[in-house]
Order: C-alpha cells, then sequence, then structure tokens
C-alpha cells in the first residue's frame, strides 16, 4: 500500500492468547520497490489483545462476502488518450531536485482541457526510478492495463525534446517504446479507484469518465461552473510538493 491507498481489511484475532500484542509491520523496500534509499519504517500499528469476545462476531468471512458487480468501462473510438510523462530531475550528486508531470512546474498554466462527461484514458509514463501514487481529483476511475516500455531511452529522448523547445512534428511516440504485451490490472487493483500506483519503467493506463460533481447541500450546493479547476498528483508528500502536481480542466 502506498500514500492515499485504502483497504478494508478483517483481522482474525482468535487465536491470540489474552494479554499478548501483535504488531502490524511494514516489510516493503524503500524507496518501493527497489529499496536502496529512503528510511526503513517497519512498525506501523500495535494491538493489544486484552479483551474476551463480548458478543458474537457478525464479520463475514472474505470468502463468504457478496460484492457488488463490477462493470469495466470500455474505451471507444471517440476516447481521447493523454500521455503523463512522470521524470526525476537530480543534481550532480543524483540527489532529486523535483520531480514532474510532462516536464511543467505546478503553477505553469493548465494544458489540459477535459470535455465534461467524456470517458478518457490517461498514460501515465513513469521514467523514473520510484513507485508513484497517483491521485486523480473529481473522479473515480478504473485500471485500464499496464504496459512496459524502455524506460531509459525514452526519458533520454524525452529530455531533448523539452530541451529543444518541444517541436510539434518531433514529439516522441510512445509506442515505439512499448515492450511486450500490455497486461490487465492485478486483481487487488480491480474495482473503483481515486489513487493508483504507477510502477517504474511501466505504462500504467486509466480509465474514466470525468462527470461532473453533483452538488452536496452544505458542502458545494451549486452546480459545477465552467471552467472547473482539478488537479492530479503523485501523493507521496516531498513528490507532490516539488512539483509532481499538475492542474486540469473541465470545460463545458
Ligand atoms: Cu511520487
Amino acid at each position: 500500500m502506498a500514500p492515499a491507498d485504502r483497504a478494508d481489511i478483517i483481522i482474525d484475532f482468535a487465536a491470540v492468547p489474552l494479554g499478548s500484542g501483535v504488531t502490524l509491520m511494514n516489510d516493503a523496500a524503500a524507496p518501493y520497490p527497489s529499496g536502496g534509499g529512503g528510511p526503513a519504517i517497519p512498525e506501523i500499528m500495535r494491538f493489544q489483545v486484552t479483551e474476551p469476545l463480548s458478543t458474537r462476531d457478525p464479520t463475514t468471512p472474505p470468502e463468504q462476502l457478496a460484492l457488488p458487480p463490477f462493470e469495466p468501462i470500455k474505451p471507444d473510438a471517440a476516447t481521447k488518450r493523454r500521455e503523463r510523462v512522470l521524470t526525476e530531475t537530480t543534481d550532480r550528486h543524483d540527489n532529486p531536485i523535483h520531480l514532474q508531470i510532462n516536464g511543467r512546474f505546478f503553477f505553469e498554466p493548465v494544458d489540459d482541457f477535459i470535455r465534461a462527461g467524456a470517458t478518457e484514458v490517461w498514460e501515465y509514463i513513469n521514467t523514473t526510478g520510484d513507485a508513484h501514487p497517483i491521485h486523480v481529483h473529481l473522479v473515480q476511475f478504473q485500471l485500464y492495463d499496464q504496459q512496459r516500455f524502455r524506460a531509459e531511452d525514452y526519458a533520454r529522448d524525452y529530455g531533448r525534446w523539452l530541451a529543444t523547445g518541444r517541436p510539434p512534428g518531433k514529439k516522441l511516440e510512445l509506442k515505439r517504446y512499448l515492450v511486450g504485451r500490455p497486461m490487465p490490472p492485478a486483481a487487488q487493483e480491480q474495482g473503483w479507484r481515486d489513487s493508483f500506483i504507477a510502477l517504474p519503467q511501466m505504462v500504467t493506463r486509466i480509465i474514466a469518465t470525468y462527470t461532473p460533481a453533483p452538488p452536496i447541500p452544505g458542502i458545494n450546493g451549486t452546480a459545477t461552473t465552467y471552467p472547473a479547476d482539478y488537479i492530479h498528483h503523485c501523493h507521496i508528500l516531498e513528490h507532490e510538493d516539488n512539483d509532481m502536481m499538475r492542474p486540469w480542466q473541465l470545460v463545458r
């Protein structure tokens, strides 16, 4: 799990003797998944088992859960594709200076205009060595697929393209860098999401319908006014603040 991920889990303490403790441990490499960098924070949460069960346990065993049906969103000919290139810039000592989406800083003008009601596939092209938990505001989305690509070649060519002023005729063709076939999302990544983990050296595609937010009495009592501003960003604090976060606009 990454920052902004949530999971509903059921813990069965029935076999734990009264008076003993259980510690929830983190054994993920940091930075995830390759390790070798950040601090290890192994201890997450401590449970003291001190009380006998006072009532009947109403929990449903996972294998007996009746989950709601899941309908994958299907792209069609009208579905627009947008590329989101994740890059990291380092200093001469290889320390990260900033991270970006499409080579832009957060305060640069918005350049993504999404039509209200449109279904789009966003392709996160992760050229960095880190896994980024990406959060998109407004919508719930689904993981569409994941595909390996030649990340080092792409990062080098993309850097050159940026350095020469983004000539439209020389924009990188992602398909020339893709490796192998797209893979369907893993079982735990299926379903409706508002964040997902963009793994390193991987293109991760998400699909969503950009429906305006319904009015909620007491919170946003009026219908959406256009253009409406939202963002998408990495949820690792040091990344979103430096500058892996970009605005996008919902338009009529
Ligand atoms: Cu990140």
